[in-house]
């Protein structure tokens, strides 16, 4: 397993690299070129630089998070196929510079949502949360800015303004697209991407939608076991897969995490392990990632990575923002280290128990 720690560049992230350096047991990070539109090419030179500056922190670019995925291909537009060569360009420079992970999602319009992103907790620390009914009373467009005002001035993956400025056109291009339509052009995106994947050994890990079910009535589909291994099971490359993330998935009490990891083994190709909380129905917050502080049985989860031979790469998720820092909602540096220390015990742990210390 490698340890690695989301990072979105100089100019986007509180968090210097030579901090993320000293965290125990990390050896690389995950990145992407933050400020380029979804649908534009990647220069093979920016890619180069990216990996450049972040060798030279001693640290390895282990992985993209995200190559976002332009709208017209989800609503299969009549602009989809010209962004899908321009996907594949990206793909070509990216495989150029020896990176062989690249992590997307599918959601249409909205990436991840959460209706508060600094709900406090007992402690004084604060935590990304979702209560449903908070979101049926917001009318989409005002999202955005709900989220903004809350964002400590950074800019939120998923929530660039560039897209939620045309938040209207956009809603309006999912009109008549269900989850059968949604998976269907989804999978012609993916056809036509495995072979340029194939030729630079690029594995492509599907992030499952947060949360697990469809928000404003846009279609969702990645949000169980059954629609990830019909996924899988559709487009049988080797480089389709996924990113097993125990947060965005757990966020619906009934998907079983070990049996989901389990399920999936060999087309897990990335994990964000974390924990949350589930209150009631529909309601949840995040949590620390100890066992005990939230819903999940942490060491449970990573025993079914070690037990299934996951051996990618791996990241904490969002954290809390504890010890009066302030940054990127999710992304701060201290709860994250805290995290990733701790998985990375729950790994040895797991490991040297079974005899083989993997
Ligand atoms: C949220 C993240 C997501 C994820 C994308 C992948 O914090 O987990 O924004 O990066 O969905 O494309």
């Amino acid at each position: 397993m490698k340890m690695t720690l989301r990072w979105f560049g100089n100019d986007f992230d509180s968090v210097p690299l030579w901090k993320i350096r000293q965290i125990p047991g990390v050896e690389g990070v995950i990145s992407t070129l933050y400020g380029i539109p979804a649908g534009e090419v990647w220069e093979r030179e920016q890619i180069h630089a990216l990996k450049e500056e972040i060798e030279d922190a001693g640290l390895k670019l282990l992985g993209i998070e995200s190559v976002n995925v332009h709208d017209s291909i989800k609503a299969a537009t009549p602009e989809r196929d010209r962004h899908i060569e321009n996907y594949i360009k990206t793909l070509e420079a990216l495989g150029k510079e020896g990176i062989d992970l690249v992590c997307y999602n599918f959601m249409p319009v909205f990436d991840w949502t959460r209706s508060d992103l600094a709900k406090m907790r007992a402690d004084g620390s604060t935590v990304l949360s979702y209560d449903q009914d908070e979101i049926d009373k917001i009318n989409p467009d005002e999202m955005f800015e709900n989220i903004d005002k809350k964002s400590n001035g950074f800019v939120l993956p998923g929530w660039e303004p560039e897209r939620m400025a045309k938040i209207k056109e956009l809603f309006a291009l999912y009109k008549g697209i269900n989850n059968e339509k949604l998976f269907e052009n989804l999978v012609y995106f993916l056809n036509a991407i495995m072979p340029t994947c194939e030729k630079y050994g690029i594995k492509m890990a599907i992030h499952p939608d947060d949360p697990a079910w469809p928000v404003f009535g846009l279609p969702r589909i990645m949000t169980c076991k059954e629609n990830l291994l019909r996924l899988v099971n559709e487009v049988k490359s080797p480089c389709n897969g996924i990113t097993l993330c125990t947060g965005s998935l757990g966020s619906n009490p009934e998907n079983d995490l070990e049996d989901i990891i389990k399920s999936l083994k060999g087309r897990i190709h990335f994990a964000h392990i974390r924990n949350l909380k589930h209150h009631s129905k529909g309601k949840f917050e995040e949590a620390a990632h100890l066992s005990s502080d939230g819903s999940f049985d942490m060491l449970k989860i990573v025993k079914a990575f070690y037990d299934s031979g996951f051996d990618g790469v791996v990241r904490p998720d969002h954290g809390r923002a504890i010890w009066g820092e302030v940054a990127l909602p999710g992304y701060g540096l201290y709860d994250r280290a805290l995290g990733a220390v701790y998985l990375n015990g729950l790994w040895e742990a797991v490991s040297k128990l079974s005899g083989e210390g993997r």
